[in-house]
């Protein structure tokens, strides 16, 4: 695409059935703020969309649990999502929500075009009907026994014990979730969006023409949908929540939840186009528009075929990418509300940030740690000890450092102003700061503009390191020893100064649409507008004139305490063991599920290795120990001295397992050790043997023991 004209950025709009946690943040929120905040500080015209999806059968279910009518539900987390995403820094240009009449009216009007051209198929069909609650079932409501493994709350679309993709006919005994009496099947008309004609166009679009500018987790998800073939997919359903199809004899009909909710983008732009005085029409009907859907993976199917299936057929626009990101766990485990193992934004806001009035910050350092561990091209896993250490080894030791080091040398050596300097003066070691600073510029941009928010966030970290480098190179405390006109001392001191107080003005330009609360923050001190930080300021050594007085710092970061991180395992924990495993799922691509999709899958096991005689596996000599001292191998996060006694004697053994355990937890533990293995020296420690560990499909690792008082040193055959 040439330069757009306008960028219209959307993120997912969440279901208003419930809070949100800091999965929904990092997957598609926090990615779009960031984008956003990037394009307005090159002062595009940008509008930034989102709102809440408030259809659908999971809010009725829901407000049903909560003793509410479904429009105090949608009330009550409209607003309530609304306020967690504004507390973290996530600034849209409107928030609207799907129940307005306004909506009802575009999504009505987008099916008649389509009914109306011709473009949709009528097609009767027998489902499920639950004949106590008078309603139809989605295959999810329904409940019964595996016919695979016999579980008996497997879903009417998938097991969650065994992983098999199921029917609702195939389930032994099913029932209905809402009412528990046994589902009849029962006749009805559907209207159907005939996706399977559209198949050489999608493939044409999302394959050649985005295939090297999407995503390879987006494209691999399209392509696998594409080669498991396309279906008619009904629009409508039987249900009383939600937007009535537009049609005589549709009584008792609503538009299906997923062919709304992404008009609610289309609503929305007319929503803000109408409050900002705007026409909205250019946002979807001109190609020089950048559409851009910020979404989690399983939203892929619905932005990345059918939304733009039915955008083609209405004549708009097609979005420009859709970068989906992955899944983002906790601490190994996948996150679920309803298990409890889950980190909502709610939670964080109350008790990391809002606690005290000092920790505003705390909503950044979120930022920051979601964004380094940003899920852009696999499933990634928030810690609360990552998140400790990005705190205290990144924002305090690196950032912070180095801004504060500035600040209080530029008060002890050059009286509190920028010094005045000659730029000729400049020697190589300024020179290639300078060029440093111009270079990461071009390179962040080029990386945003590819949604590439972890790497360019890993830049600018880069460059603040290379500022502490850069002072621990020049010593400005040590020249400061020996000042005299001769050795030009003053000069040096002065050059080094300056240069990092420029460095400190641009690194508040590059972070500020990651951490916009710190930009603001560096700016207030640098008495500086905001304005400093428009993107065109930034590669600049002119920003802070010479002469300006600075006041004193004060510490922009402060260390997490391990005492604090702590607590949160242990409430996690706490919160784990007392909720009832009895989800209620969305309807998200779940529903919609395609056995060829690879998400991700409970099954998901190791593939087994090729197959090894009897002698071969005699080679190996299998002893019970148990670990008696633990320690962390300095400057390795990933190792652990461990002696473990054998019996017959102590061993040492090196095992890459920190990141999973913690040294003082592991005292005690009844471990196998491969007791012949050949010594090997790691990080300078000679280690003599292995201890075997399983690896679950979350990567999560358990020890492999004896399970009685074995004696240590017992051979396992
Ligand atoms: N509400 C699903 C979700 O929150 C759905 C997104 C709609 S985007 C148009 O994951
Ligand atoms: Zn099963």
């Amino acid at each position: 695409m040439n330069t757009p004209e306008r960028y219209l950025i959307t993120a997912a709009l969440p279901y208003a059935n419930g809070l949100k946690h800091i999965g929904h943040l990092a997957g598609a929120y926090l990615p779009a703020d960031i984008y956003v905040r990037y394009l307005k500080a090159n002062k595009k015209d940008v509008v930034f969309i989102c709102g809440s999806d408030e259809h659908g059968t999971a809010i009725p279910i829901q407000a049903k649990k909560e003793g509410l009518s479904p429009k105090q539900l949608i009330d009550k987390y409209h607003t309530e999502i609304y306020d967690n995403f504004y507390d973290l820094g996530i600034r849209f240009d409107l928030y609207y929500r799907t129940s307005d009449a306004l909506h009802h009216e575009t999504a009505q009007e987008f099916f008649t075009n389509l009914y109306n051209q011709g473009f949709l198929e009528e097609k009767s069909s027998q489902e499920y009907y639950d004949p106590e609650a008078k309603a139809f079932l989605a295959d999810r409501y329904i409940k019964g026994t595996c016919p695979n493994c016999q579980f008996p709350n497997a879903f009417g679309d998938q097991c969650e014990k065994c992983g098999k993709s199921l029917s609702p006919d195939e389930l032994i005994n099913p029932v209905s979730t809402i009412s528990g009496a046994t589902p009849i099947k029962k006749n009805t008309t559907h209207w159907y969006l005939p996706l399977q004609k559209y198949e050489d166009f999608l493939r044409q679009w999302i394959l050649e023409d985005n295939g090297s500018t999407w995503r390879t987790n987006v494209l691999g998800q399209c392509k696998s949908w594409l080669d498991g073939g396309l279906q008619a997919r009904a629009i409508t359903r039987d249900l009383d929540w939600g937007i009535q199809v537009p049609l005589p004899n549709a009584e008792g009909k609503v538009l299906y939840v997923w062919f709304d909710a992404p008009i609610g983008y289309i609503s929305a732009t007319k929503q803000w186009a109408k409050n900002n005085h705007k026409d909205w029409k250019p946002y979807w009907y001109d190609s020089k528009t950048q559409l851009v859907h910020f979404i989690g993976k399983d939203n892929i199917v619905f932005h990345c075929l059918i939304f733009p299936v039915m955008l083609k057929l209405h004549g708009n626009i097609l979005p420009f990418n859709v970068p989906a990101n992955e899944f983002l766990n906790l601490e190994g485990d996948k996150m679920s509300t309803s298990r409890g193992w889950s980190l909502e934004m709610d939670y964080f806001i109350k008790n990391w940030v809002k606690n005290k009035p000092e920790n505003y910050i705390m909503a950044d350092v979120l930022r920051y740690y979601l964004t380094a561990i940003a899920p852009e091209t696999k499933d990634s896993e928030f810690t609360w000890k990552g998140f400790q250490d990005a705190n205290n080894n990144e924002l305090v030791n690196n950032l912070g450092n180095f801004v504060n080091r500035t600040w209080v040398l530029m008060h002890k050596y050059c009286r509190g102003r920028v010094p005045k300097i000659v730029p000729e003066h400049f020697n190589d070691l300024d020179k290639d700061l300078i060029e440093k600073i111009k270079h990461t510029k071009t390179k962040i941009s080029g990386l945003i503009e590819k949604f590439k928010f972890r790497e360019s966030l890993f830049e600018i970290m880069e460059l603040s390191r290379q500022g502490n480098i850069y002072l621990q190179k020049n010593q400005p405390w040590i020249l400061a020893q020996n000042i005299t006109p001769e050795n030009k001392a003053q000069e040096q001191i002065d050059r080094c100064i300056f240069l990092c107080l420029q460095l400190t003005a641009n690194l508040s330009i590059f972070i500020n649409p990651f951490l916009p609360i710190v930009a603001e923050k560096l700016c207030k001190h640098m008495k500086v507008l905001p304005k400093m930080l428009d993107w065109e300021h930034a590669g600049s050594i002119e920003l802070l004139s010479p002469n300006y007085p600075l006041p004193q710092p004060s510490l922009i970061f402060k260390k997490i305490d391990n005492e604090d991180i702590q607590l949160e395992l242990e409430k996690l924990r706490k919160n784990m063991e007392t909720n009832q495993p009895a989800p209620i799922q969305t309807e998200s691509a779940t529903q919609a599920s395609n056995p060829n999709t690879p998400t991700s899958n409970p099954s998901n096991f190791d593939e087994l290795a090729p197959l090894i005689t009897i002698d071969d596996f005699s080679k190996i000599d299998l002893r019970v120990g148990k670990i008696i001292a633990a320690s962390k191998v300095p400057k390795a996060d990933k190792l652990l001295e461990l002696k473990v006694d054998l019996g017959f004697e102590t061993r040492t053994i090196v095992s890459g397992i920190a990141e999973h355990f913690k040294a003082e937890e592991l005292i005690g533990q009844v471990v196998t050790v491969v007791a012949n293995l050949a010594p090997r020296k790691m990080r300078g420690i000679e280690s003599n043997g292995m201890i075997l560990l399983a690896s679950d499909a979350t990567g999560k690792l358990h020890f492999v023991h004896t399970q009685d008082n074995t004696i240590n040193g017992c051979k396992i055959k």
